[in-house]
């Protein structure tokens, strides 16, 4: 009997108490916790990075486009659709495209802002990624002849201007109410074009990445 008691005792001062192993199981979730924390939180901050350096990208290359676009336009083509409420989202132009005695021009050739497909303008976000009434700028190279030929410059358009809500008003203090989230300009006696561009997406940790480039030329065929 004296030896069971004796191993018994040794058992206990060696092995663990219930108690000790429910505290380590609890020290070990709050710890598997807080590293899943951690991954998840270091994974947000990645997809955060990645969106504002690509939006930052894309909006800059998308306003170079439409630079590259009109300064070689024929100053006398530029007509700008103004179609409320998004006043001038729409250029109609002919680039030049060398001397014959006059200037040669290209076909008619057309930048517009329109909604994205599976989005209608409702104020609802109809397509689910998060972003409400969202537009896209397509390019058009040839509207005479083959006008239903087009090209996608840009997704993830705002559809206004950043700064602007739909209410009449200007938000933005520029000088426009609810202008679109591709706003174009043109001074025919100056010769100066302007484009502002509001690119906007969404993480889905639900934070919005919002990004304008803006662009001013001098036109050079008049
Ligand atoms: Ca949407
Ligand atoms: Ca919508
Ligand atoms: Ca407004
Ligand atoms: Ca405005």
């Amino acid at each position: 009997m004296k030896q069971i008691l004796e191993y018994g005792s040794r058992a206990r001062r060696s092995g663990f108490t219930l108690v000790e192993v429910l505290v380590s199981a609890v020290v070990l979730s709050i710890l598997a916790g807080v590293l899943g924390i951690a991954v998840l939180t270091s994974g947000g901050a990645y997809e955060q990075d990645f969106l504002n350096s690509h939006v930052d990208t894309v909006v800059r290359r998308t306003i170079d486009h439409v630079s590259l676009e009109l300064i070689d336009a024929d100053r006398s083509s530029i007509v700008l659709a103004p179609g409320a409420p998004f006043a001038s989202t729409s250029v109609d132009y002919r680039r030049g495209q060398g001397w014959g005695g006059a200037l040669v021009t290209s076909p008619t050739r057309q930048l517009r802002l329109e909604y994205m497909p599976g989005e209608i303008d409702d104020g609802l976000d109809n397509d689910g990624n998060g972003l409400v009434d969202e537009c896209r700028i397509v390019f058009t190279p040839d509207l005479d002849t083959v006008p239903g030929m087009t090209v996608t410059r840009a997704n993830w358009v705002r559809e206004l201007l950043e700064g602007e809500l739909p209410n009449g008003i200007d938000d933005n203090g520029n000088g426009v109410a609810d202008e679109g989230g591709l706003f174009m300009t043109f001074d025919a006696a100056t010769g100066i074009f302007t484009a502002e561009v509001t690119l906007e997406r969404m993480t889905r940790e639900g934070r919005l990445v919002t990004r304008t480039a803006r662009t001013s030329v001098r036109v050079r065929n008049d």
